[in-house]
């Protein structure tokens, strides 16, 4: 692909170095220059300057959060030493060889006693590829455990699920995201990248200006404002009814004479079926289901249809996000896009197709090379023999002791403390207790277990309950790489030095290892550990074999599959053929199955959850900055005027959901950009005005992906002070 020349130069001493943002998946582009001291203490925090940098997916653009991320290095409780809770109940600091003495000692005393699977291990796509590997390595290896899975599972999942069904390929873009830009139509749904990926919003101008945007959102977000004025069309369904939605844009597609038959006949397999089970989707019928007006989505069927491929369109695309994948059945509603998609004619073509956009900064990377309890590096299934000898003989040992798969996230969160189930649990890169599903009864879960280990660099919420807690290394400290929302291996660079007392994970696993007498080697060279990844991922699906650290400071631009050193890697995937075993896309019949946790008399409204600008996920880094805190400074619950008004609940009022699993109470913000059975919470916070006390922990039965996006609530105006 022709981009223009990203400066990748590595950084010298004290000068500046071309790296990424720490937060999304959108990782944009930046300058990071060095203090001129390194003296990092909190009181005299010399903190590195962030310059926007020019790439093909940012622009030069950064949001509020990326200008800000310095300041989390400098955080006032930055994590500096180990901490080993004492007897009386005291986190209090240890020595190194302390803690890692204690977590060792007590993690192969616990084997012992209840075996090998009494050990989970919880990860998170923020991490490094390098970090992502060396964990799942070190899992089934140093640990010789099952159970390890991350939080991607309540990411990327249902998407992941949904294109790996139909395409046989995982690759959240399996095109550049400039792409878009010349777009005619693009159909986002349940994404609200306005304020989850500001810059990314560049790329839907062209889409814009020729009125072909269309978002599908129950609140008129202000991604979703972006249709106003004759920038498309904004579709506001009853939360979790986008798949009657889809059904019905099929059904007009084909109703209509608009799907590309010689496409499918070449390219897909199951059209007919589809085409059957969405013949009575007419839109009338959708309107009573969704509230969507029938007129349009004749719309939004047309919009997409004119810019498809069949219809000389300059091209379309379907994108999804969190809002219609983190469903008790997101899986079957993703499916239900790409059979839209396919039925355009979209899917492996140059300048149309469908993606999910990724959300967190390693989404994809994170997935690809063995934090899933399924998988092996490359995107090898753990079943498979021959991916299993491929790589136990680059770790160098006997396939037959590594571990067979374990479980998704939510029954892994469901072992833990349970008679035969999990004892000790080392945590990485994950808060659970402020963005798991039913965080109250994850929170009681963590609290049973026998050894909690977490390692952050702050003292998340989740930290704050463990057994031990390890200070790492984080971003502009380290050398690593990251994988994009587009399948770009990008270069993430150390700046500076970590305070003293702080240390990288790959340097934790490697010196557990040992303790553990694992029968392998733990590489701690992040240059290294990709080279041994390169190995171990090649010939899989997601392939790196042609990936280095020194490729990529040369300059090279490189999207997996990357199969060799001299390989140019793979902007635009499955445009010759799908990853199938035939090569042909499949389509698959799905219904509607309704939420899991319906309106009831006792929780007539529906809470929706996600986030805002200011702050990332669990909130953990962004509550620590102040720039930010300024702007979104708690909680809120978004709701219609008209419901205020039925519940007399006034503006700013504080009021409390509760949920069959708990409560959650925060101050009114009254907004008619909302639908008015249904009321926004973001999850960012903790304590009182934790959304997730209220979520529904219900999974998907084919990604495991739990339904935090609808949850029946009751509303009333808050007794007392929440907070006291
Ligand atoms: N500021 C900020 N940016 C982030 C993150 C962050 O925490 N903060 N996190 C990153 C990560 S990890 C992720 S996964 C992405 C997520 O990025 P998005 O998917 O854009 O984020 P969400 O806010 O979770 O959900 C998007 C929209 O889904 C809508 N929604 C809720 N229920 C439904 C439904 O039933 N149907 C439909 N159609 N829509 C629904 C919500 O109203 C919301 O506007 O953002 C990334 N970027
Ligand atoms: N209700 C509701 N809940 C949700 C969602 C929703 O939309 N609604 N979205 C879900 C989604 S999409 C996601 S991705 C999850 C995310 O939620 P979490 O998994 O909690 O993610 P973070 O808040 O990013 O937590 C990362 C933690 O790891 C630390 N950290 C960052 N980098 C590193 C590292 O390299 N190593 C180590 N050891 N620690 C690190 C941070 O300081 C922080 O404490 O939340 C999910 N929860
Ligand atoms: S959009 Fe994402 S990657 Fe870009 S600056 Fe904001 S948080 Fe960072
Ligand atoms: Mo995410």
């Amino acid at each position: 692909m022709a981009t223009p020349a990203a400066s990748t130069a590595a950084p010298l001493a004290g000068a500046a170095a071309d790296t990424h943002c720490p937060y999304c998946a959108l990782q944009c582009a930046m300058t990071l220059t060095p203090p001129l001291t390194l003296d990092l203490t909190p009181e005299k925090a010399a903190l590195p300057t962030v310059g926007p940098r020019d790439f093909p997916t940012n622009r030069g653009g950064l949001c509020q959060k990326g200008w800000t991320s310095a300041s989390v290095l400098g955080a006032a409780d930055r994590l500096t030493t180990p901490l080993i809770r004492s007897a009386a109940g005291e986190l209090a600091p240890a020595t190194w060889d302390e803690a890692l003495d204690l977590i060792a000692t007590r993690l192969l005393a616990l084997q012992d006693e209840h075996g090998q699977d009494c050990v989970g291990v919880f990860g998170g796509g923020g991490l490094t590829n390098e970090k992502a590997y060396t964990l799942g390595k070190f899992a089934r290896v140093a640990l010789g455990t099952p159970f390890i899975d991350y939080n991607g599972r309540f990411c990327m999942s249902s998407a992941a699920a949904g294109a790996n069904r139909a395409f046989g390929l995982d690759r959240g873009l399996p095109f550049p995201l400039a792409d878009l830009g010349g777009a005619q139509a693009i159909l986002l749904l349940g994404s609200n990248p306005s304020e989850t990926m500001p810059p990314f919003v560049q790329h839907l101008a062209g889409a814009r200006s020729r009125g072909g945007l269309v978002v599908v959102d129950p609140r008129h977000s202000p991604t979703a404002a972006l249709t106003d004025d004759g920038g498309g069309l904004h579709l506001q369904p009853l939360p979790g009814t986008d798949i009657v939605v889809l059904l019905g844009l099929l059904h007009l597609v084909w109703a209509t004479g608009r799907a590309d038959t010689p496409y499918l006949a070449e390219r897909v397999t199951g059209a007919e079926d589809v085409r059957a089970s969405v013949s009575e989707w007419w839109p009338e019928r959708v309107e009573r289901v969704t509230g969507v007006p029938a007129d349009d989505l004749r719309r939004a069927a047309e919009i997409l249809a004119a810019a498809a491929p069949l219809a000389s369109g300059s091209g379309a695309y379907v994108l999804t996000g969190r809002g219609v994948e983190q469903h008790a059945h997101g899986t079957d509603t993703v499916t239900a896009a790409i059979n839209l998609a396919l039925a355009l004619g979209l899917p492996g073509r140059v300048g149309s197709g469908y993606g999910c956009l990724t959300g967190q900064g390693n989404g994809q990377g994170g997935r690809e090379h063995g934090q899933k309890a399924d998988q092996l590096p490359g995107y090898r299934s753990i079943s498979d023999p021959a991916a299993r000898a491929h790589v136990a003989a680059v770790w160098s040992v006997d396939p037959d002791t590594l571990p067979g798969p374990g479980v998704p996230a939510m029954q892994l969160l469901g072992r833990l403390g349970e008679p035969g189930g999990i004892r000790a649990l080392l945590v990485h890169g994950s808060n659970l207790v402020v963005s798991a599903p039913g965080a109250v009864q994850v929170t009681e879960r963590l609290r049973a277990l026998d050894l909690l280990v977490v390692c952050d660099f702050v003292p998340s919420e989740t930290a704050l309950l463990a057994d031990v807690v390890l200070p790492v290394t984080q971003w502009a400290e380290e050398e690593g790489t990251m994988t994009s929302l587009e399948g770009r291996v990008i270069r993430r660079r150390k700046v500076i030095d970590p305070p003293p007392g702080v240390r990288s994970e790959l340097d934790v696993w490697a010196a557990l290892a040992g303790r553990l007498g694992a029968p392998a080697r733990f590489e701690t060279d992040p240059a290294l550990v990709m080279d041994e990844l390169a190995r171990a991922s090649a010939g899989g699906i997601a392939d790196y074999g042609g990936v280095s650290h020194e490729r990529l400071d040369r300059g090279d631009e490189i999207h997996w599959p990357c199969p060799d050193p001299a390989h140019p890697g793979t902007p635009r995937a499955l445009l010759d053929r799908f990853a199938t075993p035939d090569g042909r896309a499949r389509m698959l019949p799905v219904e509607p199955r309704g939420v899991d946790d319906e309106l009831r008399s006792d929780a007539p409204y529906y809470a929706i959850t996600g986030r805002v600008l200011q702050h990332y996920q669990s909130g953990a880094q962004t509550r620590r900055v102040r720039e930010l805190v300024a702007g979104e400074p708690r909680a809120f619950v978004q709701l219609h005027p008209r419901t205020a008004a039925t519940l007399g609940i006034e503006e700013g009022q504080d009021v409390t959901l509760t949920s069959a699993r708990g409560s959650c109470t925060a101050p009114a913000r009254l907004s008619r950009e909302i639908r008015p059975e249904s009321v926004f919470v973001p999850f960012h916070f903790p304590g009182a005005e934790r959304a997730n006390a209220l979520t529904n922990p219900a999974t998907d039965p084919v990604s495991g992906m739990p339904e935090f996006k609808v949850t029946a609530v009751s509303i009333r105006a808050a007794q007392g002070d929440p907070r006291a």
